[in-house]
C-alpha cells in the first residue's frame, strides 16, 4: 500500500476498543472525560492534520501547542519525552505518539464521554 493510502485510509468502523484494554495496549491512562489533554503539533504535518480532523469530527477539545509557532512548546515536548516528533497527545502528563494510536485513544475517549 502506498504511503498516501496508508496516511489517509480511514479505519474500518466498528465498536471502539474497551477503554481499559486500549490503555493497557498503549501504556497510557484510560480514556476518561476528566483527563487533561494537550496536543503538540504543527500544521504542515500530515499526521497532525489527521489527528486534528479527528478532534473536529468528535468535537473533542484539547489544549493545542504548535511546536513551530512557539519554540517553547518544542522545548517542553522535548523535556517531557526526549523527542521532537509530532503529533504527541499528552494525557494527564503521559505522552502518546503515533497518529493512529492517538486517533484510537480519542475515539474511545469520545465514546466514553458520551456514555458517561
Ligand atoms: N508515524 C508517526 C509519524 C510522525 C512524523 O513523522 N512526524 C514528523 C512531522 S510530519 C515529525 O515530527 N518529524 C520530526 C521528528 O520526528 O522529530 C505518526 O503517525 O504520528
Amino acid at each position: 500500500m502506498s504511503i498516501f493510502r496508508r496516511l489517509f485510509a480511514s479505519r474500518p468502523s466498528g465498536p471502539p476498543e474497551d477503554p481499559q484494554d486500549l490503555a493497557r495496549r498503549l501504556g497510557v491512562p484510560a480514556p476518561d472525560r476528566r483527563r487533561k489533554l494537550v496536543l503538540y503539533k504543527f500544521d504542515s504535518c500530515p499526521y497532525c492534520r489527521r489527528v486534528l480532523r479527528t478532534l473536529d469530527e468528535l468535537a473533542v477539545e484539547v489544549d493545542l501547542r504548535d511546536t513551530l509557532q512557539d519554540r517553547h512548546h518544542g522545548t517542553a515536548l522535548f523535556e517531557l519525552t526526549g523527542r521532537t516528533q509530532v503529533p504527541c497527545l499528552v494525557i494527564d502528563g503521559t505522552p502518546l505518539f503515533e497518529s493512529s494510536d492517538i486517533v484510537d485513544w480519542l475515539r474511545s475517549y469520545a465514546a466514553h464521554a458520551r456514555a458517561a
